[in-house]
């Protein structure tokens, strides 16, 4: 597991490296929805054409809890594919995109010898880098994620060479840094870029100094760990510093952490022992699975969540299937809602494939790079399907067979304007036939009903007229299988 964590890591070094080196198929059937509005008001269907005398029952009137806010993605940025980046940000429509920043690229020497002045010549963030053919500049990719209306979360894995107490070993060099003004300086600088110089709003970035202070040296040969020789003085120095200099940029600018690669320890000893309380607004965790079994990821969480903050699991995936083929968007598309039942943002790891990244790392990506010409994978469409649908909403009571996995949310504008999303997965090897679908308590005897599977698109594949005192209808759900059924109040639609 850690180890191939490390991989993953490892790419993250030598993409950032290089960086700063070069500077339908499972289609089900609707069925005996009505198709025309009738004037009763019971049941639309009938239950007998259910063959399985199986039902999903939802309560649109029980609402449990809202749902997380703040769920994304790890994004990238070519800017010679500045409009295909901002279409899928669009279409992903994350809330989070969270984002390297790269010391050895920002400020790759001291700015000056100064660290209560700052020379903007030394912060490099308007240049664009040489990436394999193209190019990255980070302005650009600030630009289209602040146009998206995207959080911002920048994480500051390494330390560039001259701040480096360990000596400078190249552009991952190791924290902690030997000089805790410079360093200030460099993340208040960089704060400050981004909101004077491009106008992004304070509220929506989150900082995260540190990234898996607990990854030991030389734990993998393949992985430059990111924390060398320090004492729990030294963690807690960085995340003052770096939570201070937010503060006078300006205070609504958030500050999270740990990301432990491989546990919560620090950053519960952190919250418990150090102040880490009035320092953090947010805590962030990782895990990696290699199997559908994911309650070790939730169980990672939990005691982080104790604590009242926002949780988010900002790097995650499956080490078996990735993020490739259908296995690999099932599990996505299993994972989501657990972690979205237990209130825990997903910022999934990463958006795309990168050329210069470890091969495992590239195959975490959902969908291919600019050799394969931005092909999306089927788990980019778990991701735009469950983000467009279930984001934002507010989570209701959804029973189903235990065999099945049902989440179900809202979206109330006024009774005449709802809408009930509700996300089911069927990780068994057996079709549904006639799967018998209740919804309770919608304000209104009527909707537009469209239906969506998960893996294939997100264009709707079906759309029909539904009604009743309780909306009723059926489906054939196919084996290992992912489907929304979105309702819609007809006046909206
Ligand atoms: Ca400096
Ligand atoms: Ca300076």
């Amino acid at each position: 597991m850690n180890q191939v964590k490390r991989h993953v890591l490892w790419a993250t070094c030598l993409g950032l490296a290089v960086l700063v080196l070069l500077i339908g198929c499972l289609g089900g059937q609707m069925r005996s929805a009505t198709s025309t509005p009738e004037p009763t008001r019971t049941m639309a269907v009938s239950p007998t054409t259910s063959t399985s005398g199986a039902t999903v029952i939802v309560d649109y009137d029980k609402v449990l809890e809202p749902g997380p806010r703040e769920y994304g993605t790890n994004g990238w940025w070519t800017d010679e594919d500045a409009g295909l980046w901002r279409a899928r940000y669009a279409e992903l429509a994350p809330r989070v995109v969270r984002v390297p920043l790269m010391q050895s690229f920002v400020e790759p020497v001291n700015d000056d010898s100064d660290p209560e002045h700052v020379n903007w010549a030394g912060f490099h963030l308007d240049e664009p880098l040489p990436w394999f053919g193209r190019t990255i500049t980070y302005r650009r990719c600030f630009e289209a994620l602040r146009d998206a209306d995207v959080t911002l979360m920048i994480h500051l894995p390494y330390l560039a060479g001259w701040l480096s107490a360990n000596g400078d070993t190249g552009p991952y060099s190791t924290y902690p840094p030997a000089d805790l003004a410079e360093y200030r300086e460099y993340i208040q600088a960089t704060l400050t870029y981004l909101v004077d110089t491009l106008d992004y709003p304070p509220q929506r970035i989150i900082l995260e100094p540190v990234n898996e202070p607990d990854l030991a040296c030389g734990q993998d040969p393949a992985v430059p760990c990111f924390w060398a020789n320090w004492e729990m003085a030294d963690l807690v120095a960085v995340v003052r510093a770096a939570h201070d200099a937010a503060q006078a940029v300006d205070p609504a600018i958030r500050v999270v952490g740990l990301s432990e690669c491989c546990g919560t320890e620090l950053t519960q000893a952190l919250l418990d022992d150090y102040g880490g309380e009035s320092l953090l607004d947010g805590l962030t965790y990782h895990r990696y699975v290699h199997s559908f079994d994911f309650s070790a990821g939730l169980d990672r969480g939990r005691p982080l969540q104790g604590y009242g903050k926002p949780v988010y699991i900002n790097e995650y995936g499956n080490t078996k299937y990735w993020s490739d083929g259908e296995e690999g968007a099932l599990w996505h598309s299993y994972v989501l809602p657990l972690l979205w039942q237990e209130g825990i943002n997903p910022v999934q790891f990463s958006m795309a494939e990168f050329p210069g990244m470890h091969q495992g790392y590239d195959r975490l990506g959902l969908f291919r790079d600019w050799s394969a010409e931005w092909q999306p994978k089927p788990a980019y469409w778990v991701y735009v399907n469950f983000y467009n649908h279930l984001g934002g909403t507010d989570l209701v009571a959804a029973s189903a067979p235990s065999e099945l996995l049902a989440l179900a949310g809202r979206r109330e504008v006024s009774k005449e304007e709802a809408g009930l999303a509700l996300w089911v997965v069927n990780l068994t090897k057996k079709v549904w036939d006639g799967l018998q679908f209740e919804v309770t308590g919608f304000p209104q005897n009527h909707g537009t009903l469209r239906v969506f599977d998960n893996l294939t698109g997100k264009d709707a594949l079906e759309t029909q007229q539904i009604e009743g005192e309780v909306l009723t209808f059926t489906y054939d759900l196919p084996a290992r299988s992912s489907f929304t059924f979105v309702i819609a109040s007809t006046t909206t639609e």
